[in-house]
This record gives structure tokens, C-alpha cells and sequence, in this order.
């Protein structure tokens, strides 16, 4: 049995088993590093131990990575590489509760969520990026030469080489998919690096990888911290071309920093202060369904969540009286417990984060609609890392809640008077990664939906994904923009060819 097998959905409740997630390089899983304790959140105990890599296991890792793109992985055909990919995506689907249990380990997340949500669009990146690359074009130009004849232009694309992806913790196996299944469909080899707080279900695709017979070295995995350690190895690492980075901000300029003297390819997927918008022409019951499943889902740990909601005065108290009945029918509790729909924060360190911001709500005088503290939890969740959802109301544009990023499951409701306004109020934040507008008026929609400053404006909807589109953010959100082709193009480097005919 493989040291990442985990207990099924009813072996895994309160069963003490320590997996042991060890760097995956040139495609088997090694010894070495130091190691560290994973925590199951929704009980606060340590369910997992990972082996952090050192300088000689990024070194390692980036040697096989080279190899494989110079070797059987790079000059691959592209029906085998295709193929290979939509194993890998059958792959994780045959061993869905093995994902499944390993996410629920990590992240403390209501099963539900994790099987609807995580798991299925961790297979889902593979076959659609497989799909992409085998149906790309190719662009030719032909022109007129100074000598009165013709030249052809057309580009080849090429992979980047090694692409190393850093991923965050909140969707651990969607987002990293998100971006390894693309780097490899385009020949790259890739060296992940997976949160610290959530390394199973990355460790666990290392072994579907080796199952589906994976070139050695395509796809690599090291564990590890950011700041002197994995993460910053690989950001300086002179073999790695690209970095494609989901997380905070902060983190981003730091990572920027990193890669400048080896001038490194980047693409950011970063933090959010999103707006949403409820005009009183929307239909109410659906914006309040839509944007409490928006703050709320995954205990607001989605980038995309709207931390600061405008609605037009008519309707703005019976908006915060749904919101509120919405917030109150949630129940926080264990991933396997029926009736669960809310799980904890990610640590104890990110929970006394996200109280500070109840506290600072506080100091700033808002109304606390509902929420604002911990909840009562008996037996094992009281271990866990867990908030109630809050709603505040009552506060100005410049309040530190109504600013800063949470990350948890709260929102401040305004209310709104003209459309001007609330554009305006929308667009007056630092980030810009999206927003949700709610309206039947086709024409506001259009013009409202345009005008705010984001990567993603959803209407009437939330987190509808067509994974053939752009995402990604503006301002302090990001830097390019990953989805279909706009992938492949961060992930590949063209060489135009110009034949003179
Ligand atoms: P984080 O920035 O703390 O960590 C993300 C990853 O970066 C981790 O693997 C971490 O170990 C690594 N890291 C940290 N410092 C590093 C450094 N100096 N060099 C190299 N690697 C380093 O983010 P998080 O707390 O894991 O995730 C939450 C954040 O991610 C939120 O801000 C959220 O908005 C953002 N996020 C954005 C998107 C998006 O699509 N825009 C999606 C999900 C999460
Ligand atoms: O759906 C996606 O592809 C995506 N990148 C979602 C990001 C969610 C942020 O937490």
C-alpha cells in the first residue's frame, strides 16, 4: 500500500493517521529534508508529516525537470502528450475519495464542497487544457518583400523549459491543477510547490503521475515554506524559466523581486477586495441566494468572494435581513458531519487574523448584523479553527474592513442612491480581480458589468466558470491572465519562422 493511502470517508472520522508526504523528483518520491507537521484544521490535530526540500532537493528537482523537457517529455508527440494528460485527469478520478479525503485532511472543508467542488475541477484542468492544446491554430502572415517577392511568417511554439508553480492553500488541488495541466500540456516540466498548510493532494497527484507513466522528471514536487526555503529556492533558482504564483499580494511583490536578476516569465493570480452590486430592479431572492453562497463558500477563503456588497436604498434592508437569515442557517462543524456547510479557517494563525478584523469592525463602530465571534463547538471541533459569519453594516468607504483583504467569512453591506455612485464605489479599492453585479436591466448590465475595474464582472452570477476564458485580475490582483489560450500563451514561447519564398 502506497504511504499516501488514506481511511475512506467513514474510516478517516477521529482516526489518528499520520500520512507521510515526501518530495516527489524525477518522477519517484525520495528521502530527505527536514520534516513538518500538517494540521487538520477542522480539529486542530496533525494528520500529516512533510519533508521540507533543501537547496540539493531543488537542485535535484530542477536537473530532472531539465532533463525531461530536453528529453521523452519536450519532444513528445502531441497526441501521446494529450493522451497522458487525460489519463492523468482519469487518474484522479479513480481515486476520488483518496483526493477527496486528503483535501477534506487539509483544508478541514465540508465534504460536500470538496466533492463538488475541488475535486471534480482538479480532473476537469486536465482534460480541458488537453483539449486546448490539440485544437490550437496557427497564425501566418504573408508579405511583400522589398525585392517584389514574397515571404511567409509563421510561429512555433516551444516550451519554456522548467515552470515552477507556487499554490496557496484554499482550493489546494483546483488551483494547482489550474496551472500545472496547462505548463505541461505545452511540454514544460514543472516543479510544484504546494502550501505548506495543504501538501496531500499535490504529493498524491505525484502518484498518478507515476501510475499513468508520466516521463521521469515532468512533473516534480517539493515541499516547503515560502521565505527561505522551497518556495524562495525555486523563485531564485537559475534553471527555472517561469513562475506562475497564486496567492497573497504581498507575497507576489516578493516573488517579483526574486526572479528579477534571472528574469523569469510571470503570471500572478493574487488577493481581492471584490464588490458586489444589487440593484432594486434584481431579482433579491436570487442576489441573496448568489451572494451569501459568494461570501460564505469555503468560509470566504476564495479570492473571488465579495468582502464589500453596495446595495440600492430600496432594497437595501430587506438585502441584510436575507443575507443575515442566510449567514444564521449556516452550520459550522466536522467536513464528515451531516448538516455541515461551514467548515474552519485554514490555522490558528489565519483565525486570529480574520478576528482581528472583527475587532477592528468593531473599534470602527459597525453594526454587527450578525456573527462577529467563535462559535460554540463541542468534541472534536472544538479544536478546530473556526469564526462565524459576519455581516457588518454602518461603515465608510475607508474602514480597515472595507480596505484590506479578510479572507474569511464576512462582508460590510452599504447602501447605494445612482449608478454613478456605486461604480465609482465599486472601482475605489487597490484591487481589481472581480466583482458581481445583479440587475434585470440588459442595458445596465452591459454598461455596469464593462465599467468595473476587474479581470472577472459576473452578472447575476457568481464563480461561473468557462475555463476557455480569461482570469485573472487587475491592479493589485495580478499580473497576466491564464484560462484556454491565453494559457498556452503565458506557458509557451513562440518562434516566429520567416521563409522568403
Ligand atoms: P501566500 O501568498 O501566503 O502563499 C502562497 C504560496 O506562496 C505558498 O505556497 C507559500 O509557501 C508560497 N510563498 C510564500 N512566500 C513566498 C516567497 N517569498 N517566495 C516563494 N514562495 C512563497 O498565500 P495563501 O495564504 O496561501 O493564500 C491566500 C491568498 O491567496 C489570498 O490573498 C488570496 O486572495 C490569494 N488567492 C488568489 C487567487 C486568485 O486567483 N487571484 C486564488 C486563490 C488565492
Ligand atoms: O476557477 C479558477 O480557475 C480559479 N483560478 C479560481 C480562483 C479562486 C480563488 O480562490
Amino acid at each position: 500500500m502506497s504511504d499516501m493511502a488514506i481511511k475512506n470517508r467513514a474510516g478517516t472520522v477521529g482516526a489518528p493517521v499520520i500520512r507521510e508526504l515526501r518530495n516527489f523528483v524525477g518522477g519517484r518520491f525520495i528521502d530527505g529534508g527536514a520534516p513538518f507537521d500538517i494540521i487538520d484544521p477542522a480539529t486542530g490535530r496533525v494528520h500529516a508529516r512533510a519533508y521540507e526540500a533543501n537547496a540539493a532537493i531543488i537542485d535535484q528537482a530542477v536537473a530532472a525537470a531539465r532533463k525531461a523537457v530536453a528529453g521523452d517529455w519536450g519532444t513528445m508527440p502531441l497526441a501521446k502528450r494529450r493522451a497522458l494528460l487525460v489519463a492523468v485527469a482519469t487518474g484522479i478520478e479513480s481515486r476520488f475519495d483518496d483526493f477527496l479525503e486528503a483535501e477534506i485532511a487539509d483544508t478541514g472543508k465540508p465534504y460536500e464542497l470538496a466533492h463538488h467542488l475541488d475535486i471534480p475541477r482538479g480532473a476537469a484542468n486536465f482534460r480541458v487544457f488537453a483539449d486546448t492544446i490539440a485544437n490550437l491554430s496557427t497564425e501566418t502572415f504573408e508579405m511583400d518583400t522589398p525585392d517584389g517577392g514574397k515571404a511567409l511568417n509563421y510561429a512555433v511554439r516551444k516550451p519554456l523549459g522548467v515552470v515552477a508553480v507556487i499554490s496557496p492553500w484554499n482550493l489546494p488541488l483546483l488551483l494547482m491543477t489550474w496551472k500545472v495541466a496547462p505548463a505541461m500540456a505545452c511540454g514544460n516540466a514543472v516543479i510544484v510547490k504546494p502550501s505548506e498548510e495543504t501538501p496531500s493532494t499535490t504529493t498524491l497527484l505525484g502518484e498518478v503521475m507515476a501510475a499513468v507513466g508520466m516521463p521521469d522528471g515532468a512533473f516534480n514536487v517539493v515541499h516547503g515554506f515560502g521565505p527561505d526555503s522551497a518556495g524562495e529556492l525555486l523563485t531564485t533558482h537559475r534553471g527555472v524559466r517561469a513562475i506562475t504564483f497564486t496567492g497573497e499580494t504581498r507575497t507576489g511583490s516578493a516573488i517579483m523581486r526574486a526572479a528579477a536578476p534571472t528574469v523569469k516569465a510571470l503570471s500572478f493570480e493574487l488577493g481581492g477586495k471584490n464588490a458586489a452590486i444589487v440593484f432594486a430592479d434584481a431579482d433579491l431572492d436570487a442576489a441573496i441566494a448568489g451572494l451569501s453562497r459568494a461570501a460564505f463558500l469555503n468560509t470566504g477563503q476564495v479570492c473571488l468572494a465579495p468582502e464589500r456588497m453596495y446595495v440600492e436604498r430600496a432594497v437595501f434592508d430587506r438585502f441584510v435581513a436575507g443575507m443575515k437569515a442566510k449567514a444564521e442557517a449556516l452550520t459550522p462543524g466536522l467536513p464528515h458531519d451531516a448538516g455541515t456547510s461551514l467548515g474552519p479557517l485554514i490555522s490558528a494563525e489565519h483565525r486570529d487574523k480574520v478576528l482581528g478584523y472583527y475587532a477592528a469592525a468593531a473599534r470602527d463602530g459597525a453594526t454587527v448584523v450578525t456573527g462577529g465571534g467563535v462559535p460554540a463547538l463541542a468534541g472534536d471541533a472544538a479544536g478546530g479553527f473556526f469564526v462565524e459569519p459576519t455581516i457588518w453594516t454602518g461603515l465608510g468607504p475607508d474602514a480597515t474592513v472595507c480596505r484590506e483583504e479578510i479572507f474569511g467569512p464576512c462582508c460590510h453591506i452599504a447602501p447605494f442612491d445612482t449608478e454613478n455612485e456605486v461604480v465609482r464605489l465599486a472601482n475605489d479599492t487597490d484591487y481589481g480581480l472581480a466583482s458581481s453585479v445583479w440587475t434585470t436591466n440588459l442595458s445596465r448590465a452591459h454598461r455596469v458589468g464593462k465599467a468595473m475595474e476587474v479581470g472577472i464582472s459576473w452578472v447575476n452570477c457568481w464563480f461561473l466558470r468557462d475555463l476557455r476564458t480569461p482570469f485573472g485580475g487587475t491592479k493589485l490582483s495580478g499580473v497576466g491572465r491564464e484560462g484556454g489560450e491565453h494559457s498556452i500563451n503565458f506557458y509557451s514561447e513562440p518562434t516566429n519562422i520567416c521563409i522568403k519564398l
